[in-house]
């Protein structure tokens, strides 16, 4: 690959050195099998029942590639509650606990027949005019008090995949505390989309975000969260947008273009009261290419720089990929290999945590590319 056509000041990064296979550190996997049981089954799309896109395969695809290449492998360790709790709302947390239990235990299964948590009452700020937000006693209208979308379906094992999603994250975020470079957490579901008490966006519970927070209760004074998957993190942002010790990122497909999540991730979004300027979000225009795409990563890598952050989470989405059914912006293998150098010659600490993708092919294939981006040039400058 030519770095001159890529349109960027690459000259910080090394040019990407002949393969080596001895010479290549392979970064840490954390991975549970508690991922797996979260079956979307379907996602309703303007009342259109459609097949779930976040399938249990992709985590598998991932692994078997990773492993492949040689990347050691570990199991999660299970961890308390103490940084899910002050990343979210306790409700939310108990509302995923325990809502499928109640759907069944309420008979929707046979009656009308539904055999996931689905929403049909949301309770917006226009509704309520004022009012306060009630906890409905009936398990249906309880669906839509913490959920913002028809697309994020409840079933028998999501609150087990989500917590042990936290649990892989939380286990990554202290081997990198306790000195590994880079690890990468393979979890399913996502979860950028996640504000503090609302889930959407095929996610439940923000392992990003928890990733950040136990990075700074391990001693990182200032964070950032760098999110290249295909769509913004509106969770991600809504928590951290009144910290300036937790910068937030991110590059994706124009809300104001038609994308999900439509109602955030603009430019003018600069962060609120001390957390003014440590967000930055750069939306790209469907058709964006990897030039354009590696134009706006470099800066946001230069506002991470800036912000003198001591280590980085990747939100490392790869929906952004030519091929993924659900982005438009078309970035190459190349393009996510030379995303990751960008981001790895930061040079600090980084945990990448698994967010979007979705073509089953090229999935595993454009997260090991990623991977080794993010660890050449870390391995390189130190
Ligand atoms: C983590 C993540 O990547 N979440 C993104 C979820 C966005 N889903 C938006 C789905 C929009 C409608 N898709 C159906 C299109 C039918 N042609
Ligand atoms: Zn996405």
């Amino acid at each position: 690959m030519d770095s001159r056509s890529l349109g960027v000041d690459v000259d910080a990064v090394d040019a990407p050195k002949v393969w080596d296979a001895a010479a290549v550190t392979h970064a840490l996997v954390v991975r549970s099998d508690d991922c797996l049981l979260h079956v979307p089954a379907a996602e309703i799309w303007v009342g259109v029942r459609l097949p779930g896109t976040e399938v249990p395969e992709r985590a598998t695809l991932i692994e078997d590639t990773l492993r492949a290449a040689g990347h050691p492998i570990i199991d999660a360790e299970a961890h308390d509650d103490d940084v899910l709790l002050r990343i979210h709302d306790p409700h939310l947390v108990e509302h995923l606990r325990t809502v499928y239990g109640r759907w069944v235990e309420a008979g929707f299964l046979s009656d009308p027949g539904q055999d996931r948590v689905v929403p049909y009452v949301m309770p917006t700020p226009g509704m309520l005019d004022g009012l306060p937000e009630r906890e409905p006693t009936a398990v249906h209208a309880a669906a839509g008090r913490w959920c913002y979308d028809t697309m994020t379906l409840v079933g028998p094992g999501t609150w087990e995949a989500a917590r042990g999603a936290v649990d892989v994250t939380l286990t990554a975020a202290a081997h990198v505390v306790a000195g590994e470079s880079l690890v990468y957490a393979l979890v399913r579901p996502p979860g950028h989309h996640v504000t503090r008490s609302a889930f959407g966006g095929s996610c439940y519970l923000n392992n990003a975000a928890i990733a950040a927070q136990a990075l700074r209760d391990g001693g990182h004074e200032r964070v950032a969260v760098i999110d290249i998957d295909a769509h913004h993190g509106n969770g991600t942002q809504a928590l951290f947008y009144e910290r300036p010790d937790i910068l937030y990122g991110s590059l994706h497909v124009d809300p104001g273009a038609g994308w999900f999540p439509h109602y955030a991730g603009f430019a003018d979004e600069h962060g609120r009261l001390d957390g003014i300027g440590a967000n930055l979000n750069v939306p790209l225009a469907p058709g964006t290419g990897d030039d354009r795409w590696l134009t706006a990563l470099e800066q946001i890598v230069e506002a991470t720089r800036s912000h003198g952050v001591s280590a980085v989470v990747v939100s490392l989405g790869v929906d952004a990929a030519a091929d993924d059914p659900e982005s438009p912006l078309h970035i190459t293998h190349a393009g996510y290999e030379m995303g990751g150098r960008l981001i790895g010659a930061l040079g600090v600490p980084m945990i990448a945590v698994q967010e979007g993708g979705y073509h089953l092919d090229t999935l595993g294939e454009l997260v090991l590319v990623t991977l080794r981006g993010l660890d050449g040039a870390v391995s390189d400058t130190g």
